[in-house]
This record gives structure tokens, sequence and C-alpha cells, in this order.
């Protein structure tokens, strides 16, 4: 394939052969563009559900100017404040630029540059040594640092497949919610973004999209202008909960009940779809049953919320329409984070709202992608590499215990790619406390030093998105991407894809699959031969830069029904649950941490503390940016004016937080954003770039959800003392 444009592009870690020209000219604006000008499509590799489009101009092989695609209708040319400024990132003067191994104690973050050969010579030979031993004592750790299909899930896999090391159980953001939507509707499937504008009513639950999702904020105000209600359900005045018709304060981890309460007064008063019940449906009776438990009365000492609230957002929610939830991760970071979202996706099969292609409820659109994630990851390598050993799985969320020597066998070897967990996992002191193991060998490939690389023994530097290819789909609309590079790779860096096809090398795997390139990665990664891909191929998509699924427009994924669940009708009753343990019948789940469900501890630590994303940072990614940094200031925590009284706390003095995992010196802000009882850190700070040196993670807990795994990042009791 051949598109316009003529030249030949940079040998962007493409891998061999690939025979693409991801890039085109275009007719720009009669001002005479200088003759090497040219426009080069890209993805956002983020882990945000937008996945954005855009577009990179490139001068004589420099980005010089990044734009949100206006022809990608998520996108609608508009990037937010972080990847407006990816070209800072990108060209950050931070960039790692060589591979380099350690010279200082571990933790101390001094390195010395060595070459490419000397670094992965070295990684095989541990590797091979270890493994000799036993490879599950190898554990990778990676996240979403980028969400592409290619560099993200792919060659790491394989190789750690037939490597035969440890499996990581990828928990940190997403599995609880996921394990309970299916059990509810089957798959993460719901509302279609490009609908929601036309909803009349929004409920906006454990959700900060002004924030985290800002191209479905987008259709939030469009929707409200043709006087649509937006209601947000959340602890916290976040910047979103501002701007909506109603504020709903529950106390954090209160969800499910709130929501059978909600189902309690729609079944009361008679405001439930009959004829979807009766034909979509499964267990209406036995939820009826659970429901009546949870009058208004109940639940609003439970939540800490009005009983008026609860009766007047049950009574919009039965009467307008179409009415949509976006219920996000905000809700299932606590241990009873699952059953939440399992109450949740119940309501719009109760009031029928599935029925109109702006109501329904939306998680995530994951599952609408035919992906093939065999041929991706190729599990089948993993029996090879055990060589007769049993796999073990290690839950991401519990690093900390992971590292700390007492497996069997121990972990001996981390590698960390797309991923930052001395700054994002869970109770930071544990994970500490296992980087800093002399035994311990780390290899750590990130494009800038963070909190991680300073454990390293080894740090191999990455491309950013500008400087590799990918295939991306998305968790917040129904569109694929791909990202072409824009420019050659800075420095030495490397992307993962080209890091594992050199490693597999010299750890002599010669499965053919770790000789594809990128582009044949990207060719098997999906499934072309589904429905939902009929008008689309993987040339057309590389020339265009983006397609919707073949989807109806918009889409009402379950307007007659048609559940992926075991019934094919969405499960108020689940046999899956009950046979996974579970309650069938949606339930609530109390907190780990609470003063109702642990008054002990609460006695010690009686503030419930939550993390949630802050506007400028995308996880961590993004903190070293100093204009974005500038952007959130300084660490702070929020706190009620009358719990700062309470605690002789003054604005803007520091404090001290703290619970029996850590403390941390954070700026207080006293201010009524956030609720009494409740106090708001936004994160993920860096440690290093912190002026205590430390962040949240200091104070979060190891304990997992009640279902997939799941972290509990905002299922945490401290105290807050002036500092
Ligand atoms: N700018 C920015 N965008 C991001 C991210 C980022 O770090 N920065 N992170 C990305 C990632 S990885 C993810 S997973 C998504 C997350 O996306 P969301 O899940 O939408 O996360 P938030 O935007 O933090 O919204 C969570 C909201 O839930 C509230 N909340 C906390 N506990 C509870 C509770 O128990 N009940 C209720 N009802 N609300 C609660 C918080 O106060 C917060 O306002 O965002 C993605 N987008
Ligand atoms: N207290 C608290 N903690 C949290 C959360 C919270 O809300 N509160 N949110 C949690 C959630 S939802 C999530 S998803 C996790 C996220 O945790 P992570 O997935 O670790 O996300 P980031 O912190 O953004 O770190 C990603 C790293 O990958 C690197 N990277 C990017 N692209 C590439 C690439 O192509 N190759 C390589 N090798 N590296 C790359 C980036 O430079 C960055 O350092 O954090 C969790 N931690
Ligand atoms: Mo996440």
């Amino acid at each position: 394939m051949r598109l316009p444009g003529g030249a030949t592009p940079p040998d962007a870690g493409l891998g061999p052969d690939t025979g693409i020209r991801g890039w085109f000219k275009i007719a720009v604006a009669p001002d005479d563009p200088p003759a090497d000008r040219r426009i080069v499509r890209g993805a956002c590799p983020h882990d945000c559900p937008d996945a954005c489009s855009f577009l990179v101009t490139v001068e004589g092989g420099r980005a010089v100017a990044i734009r949100g695609a206006p022809d990608h209708p998520p996108t609608g040319g508009a990037l937010c404040t972080k990847v407006a400024r990816y070209l800072e990132r990108t060209y950050h003067p931070d960039r790692l630029r060589h591979p380099m191994r350690r010279v200082g104690p571990k933790g101390a973050g001094r390195f010395a540059p060595i070459g490419w050969d000397e670094a992965l010579d070295e990684i095989a030979e541990r590797f091979r040594s270890i493994a000799a031993d036993d490879p599950r004592s190898i554990l990778p750790y990676d996240y979403c640092g980028t969400m592409g299909l290619v560099q993200g899930g792919s060659l790491g896999r394989r190789f750690f497949h037939r490597l035969g090391a440890s499996l990581l159980d990828r928990t940190i953001c997403a599995t609880a919610g996921k394990v309970g939507v299916g059990y509810t509707l089957g798959a993460a499937l719901g509302t279609d973004l490009e609908a929601v504008s036309a909803a009349r009513l929004i409920v906006i639950w454990g959700s900060n999209p002004l924030v985290s999702n800002l191209h479905f904020w987008s259709r939030v105000v469009e929707a409200r202008r043709a006087g649509a209600k937006v209601v947000a359900i959340d602890p916290w005045r976040s910047q979103t909960a501002a701007k909506c018709d109603v504020h709903i304060r529950p106390l954090p981890g209160t969800d499910a009940a709130l929501a059978l309460a909600v189902m309690h007064v729609l079944i009361r008063d008679h405001l439930i779809d009959r004829d979807y019940v009766e034909r979509y449906t499964l267990g209406f009776d036995d939820l009826a049953r659970r429901a009546a438990e949870f009058p208004p009365d109940r639940v609003a000492a439970i939540a800490g919320v009005a009983r008026a609230e609860i009766e007047t957002l049950a009574h919009d929610y039965g009467t307008i329409a179409p009415a949509m939830i976006r219920v996000n991760y905000g809700l299932q970071r606590h241990g009873g984070g699952g059953a939440a979202i399992r109450a949740i996706t119940c309501l719009p099969a109760l009031t029928g709202a599935w029925r109109h292609a702006s109501g329904g409820l939306l998680l995530s659109t994951g599952a609408a992608y035919p992906v093939d994630v065999g041929a991706l990851e190729r599990p089948d390598l993993l029996a090879k590499g055990l060589g007769g050993r049993e796999a073990r799985s290690i839950n991401m969320n519990r690093l900390g215990d992971a590292l700390s020597r007492t497996g069997d066998p121990p972990v001996r070897a981390l590698y960390v790619y797309d991923s930052n967990p001395a700054a994002v996992a869970p109770e930071s002191g544990a994970v500490r406390k296992g980087l800093a193991r002399a035994d311990l060998y780390t290899v750590v490939h990130d494009s800038f030093a963070t909190d991680t690389v300073d454990w390293a023994d080894i740090v191999l530097p990455a491309t950013t998105q500008l400087e590799h290819f990918d295939l991306l789909k998305s968790y917040g609309h129904y569109c694929l991407q791909v990202n072409h590079p824009a420019i050659a790779p800075l420095g030495e860096s490397r992307c993962n894809t080209d890091v594992f096809r050199a490693l597999a090398g010299r750890m002599g795997f010669d499965e053919p699959c770790f000789r594809d390139s990128d582009h044949d990665i990207a060719r098997d990664a999906l499934l072309w031969n589904h429905p939902r891909l009929a008008s689309t191929s993987f040339d057309t998509l590389a020339e265009r830069g983006w397609a919707r699924l073949d989807l109806p427009r918009p889409w009402a994924p379950f307007a007659s029904g048609g559940f992926p669940t075991p019934s094919g009708k969405c499960e108020f009753y689940s046999e899956s649950a009950k046979r996974d343990g579970f309650d069938p019948l949606p339930a609530y789940v109390p907190p780990h941490e609470s003063v109702a469900s642990a008054p002990e501890l609460a006695r010690r630590y009686p503030l419930a503390l939550i993390s949630p994303p802050a506007r400028h940072f995308l996880n961590s990614s993004f903190v070293n940016v100093a204009s974005l940094r500038a952007g959130e200031g300084t660490p702070r925590i929020e706190i009620h004016p009358d719990d700062a009284r309470e605690r002789a706390i003054a604005d803007d003095a520091d404090v001290r937080v703290y619970n029996d995992r850590g403390s941390i010196t954070l700026r207080a802000a006293v201010t009524d954003n956030a609720r009494p009882g409740v106090v708001v850190a936004t994160s993920v700070w860096w440690r290093k770039l912190s002026p205590d040196g430390r962040n949240v993670n200091e104070l979060t807990s190891q304990a997992l959800a009640d279902m997939g795994g799941g972290a509990t990042f905002y299922d945490v009791l401290v105290e807050v003392t002036p500092a």
C-alpha cells in the first residue's frame, strides 16, 4: 500500500519489512508552508476512555504541532490539557536517551550509560540463569502506559509466556467493575458516546469526566444546553459535580446500597418498564425482594445522604427518558466495588432505559472490539516455558507482598514497562521495601526517570507515541485507530516490541512470532472476518487513521435484549455469580475501612481518604512536565471546614496524613468541596516531585475488592493533624 506523499518515512521501530507509509502531505493554507512539512495521523495511547485521534505536524523531521483530529467524531478536533502538550513531553530535556546501569545504591537513581548490546546481553544472561532454577521467579510488571494493542499487550506477553515467568494479574484499575458488569450485562458494552447529547437525564455516578473523560463531558454539556438534567453522585464536589444540576454525596463505598434504594422506590412506586422486565431480564421477583430490604430511610443512614435525595433521584430516573448513567471506576476502588457496579448496572433494565440509544449505561465499551487475544499474547507458549511446572499468577495490587521474598519461589527478577509501580501501586512502603532488596534484579523500560527507575539495576529508554507504530481500541467509544510514527526515536530509545524482539533473540526463542513486525502484529490483532469489521481492512484503517466498528449509528446495544449473559437476558439473578461464590443478587458489600464496618480502626483514623485523578496528570504520567505540574500546584488534601476546625487545621497549612501503613505531608485546602468525614487528595504525584518525597499511596492498602482481585485505592481510613 502506498499513501499519497512520496519519500521514505523514518525507520521508527516498525520492525522489518513494514511496507507501509503512514503519513501524507495535506493541502495547507496558502501561506507557503515549508516544503518538508507533513501531517502524520496518530492516536492517544494513554489510559483514558477518550482514545483521541490527533494530527502531528512534522517539519524537517521534528514534530512542531499537535492537534485533535477534526474528522474523528469522538475527538471532534479537541485534545485535553495534557495531550495538547504532548510535544513538551516528547522533547522533554529529561528524556532517557541511552540504556544505563546502576552505579549507586538501590533507590539512589545513579546510573552510567551503557550500550544496548551490553544491556540486553546482561538481562538475557540474568534471566537465563534465574530461569534455570525456576522461571516463575521472574515477574513482568506492566499496565497501561500505552493502551496500544501492539506496544501494550503483544510481544511482551509472548516473551514472558515463552519464558515461563510468573503471570501478572492486571487488576489495578478495572477488574472489579468488569466482573460486576459481566454478571449483570454479560460484557462491557454500553451507551454510544455519539448518542449522549440527546439524553434527557444523565447520572454521572462515581466519575469526574470533566477531568478524566473530556469528550464525554462535552456531550453532557450539549445535552444540558438542550434541557437535560444532570446529576452527579460523588462524595466529593469534583470539577464535574460542581457543574451538575444535582449533586448527591454518599459516603465512599456505599453506592450499592444507594442503587438498591433507587430500585426500592422504582418498584414501590410502579416506575418500572414491565414489558422490558418481562421480555429481557431474569430474576425480577428475587430482585424485588432484595430491594425491599433497602428502603430509603435505611440507606440514607448507610450512605449519609437525605432520604429525599434518594426519592427524587429514583423519581427522576423512573420518569425522564432517555436516561443514561455514566458509571465509572471511582466507585469500584472499594471492598465492595464489584457489587456496586453489579447493582448499578441493573437499573436501566428495570426502567427500560436501554430502549433508547441515548439511554442505558456506560461503564466501558471495551468488549465491542473483535480482538484476537490469543494471537496477540500467545498464552500457548506458557507450557513450553514452564516445562511441567504449574503456572503462578501474582496480583499486581499485591506487589509489595510479592516482593517480600516469602513466595514459593520468591521473585528474584522484576521487569517493569508501561507502568510506574513505585508511585502508583498501593502501600508504597511494602513496595519500596521489596524494590530495595539487594538480591532483586530490576529492569525498567520507560521514557523518563520515574520513581520506579530509581530502583532499577538496568534502565532502558522507551519511545513515545510519536515515535512508534500502534493500533488502538477504546473503552469509551466505538472507533479503532492507527498511530503512525511521526518522528524517529529520540536518542537510542526503542519501543517495547523492538526490545522484546531483541531479548527473544538473545534468549534463543526461535518461534516465528518473535520475528513479527509491528504491522504483522497489528494485522493479527483483530478478527477481520468479524461482522463489526465488515467494511474495514487493515490497509484502509492504516490509510484513513480510524474506523468506526460496523454498528448502527447511534447504537442502542440492548434495545431488544440480546445480553451476552448465559440466559441472554439482563441477569438480576446470576447463577454465574453464585457459582463463583458471590451473592446471586445485587448486594451491598461495605468498605473494608469505614466508620460503620471497622469502628475500632475508625476511632483512631476517623477520616475516609479518596485520591482520584488530577486534571493535569494521567495517573503518574505528565507529572514531570513542568507546565502541567504547575497547573496542579502542590500536592494537597481537601478537608471540610468542620473536620479542619476540630483538628485546628488552617487553610494552606501543612498537615500530616497518616494511618498504620504510613504518613505523608500534604498542604491542607479547607473547603466544603470535601464532605464531612471524607478527605480528598488528587493523584498520582511522583514521590520525588512531592515536597516530602512521598505520595498518597504510602497510605493505601493492598486489600482487594470483592470481585476480580480489584484495587481498593479509595477504601482507606486516615487521621490528619497539623504538621
Ligand atoms: N486527567 C486524568 N484523566 C484520567 C486519569 C488521570 O489520572 N487523570 N486516569 C485515567 C484512568 S487510568 C482511569 S481508570 C479513569 C478513571 O476515571 P473515573 O473512574 O471517572 O475517575 P475519576 O475521574 O477520578 O472519577 C472518580 C470520581 O469518583 C469519586 N469517588 C470516589 N469514591 C467514590 C465512591 O465510593 N462513590 C462514588 N459515587 N464516587 C466516588 C471521586 O471523588 C471522583 O470524583 O480516568 C482516566 N482519565
Ligand atoms: N492513589 C491512587 N493510586 C492509583 C490510582 C488512583 O486513582 N489513586 N489510579 C490507579 C489506576 S486507575 C491505574 S490505571 C494505575 C495506573 O498506573 P500505571 O499504568 O503505572 O500508569 P502511569 O502512572 O501513567 O505510568 C505509566 C508509565 O508507562 C510509561 N510508558 C508510556 N508509554 C510507554 C511505552 O510505550 N513503553 C514503555 N516501556 N513505557 C511507557 C510512562 O512514561 C509512565 O511512566 O494507577 C493506579 N494508582
Ligand atoms: Mo485506571
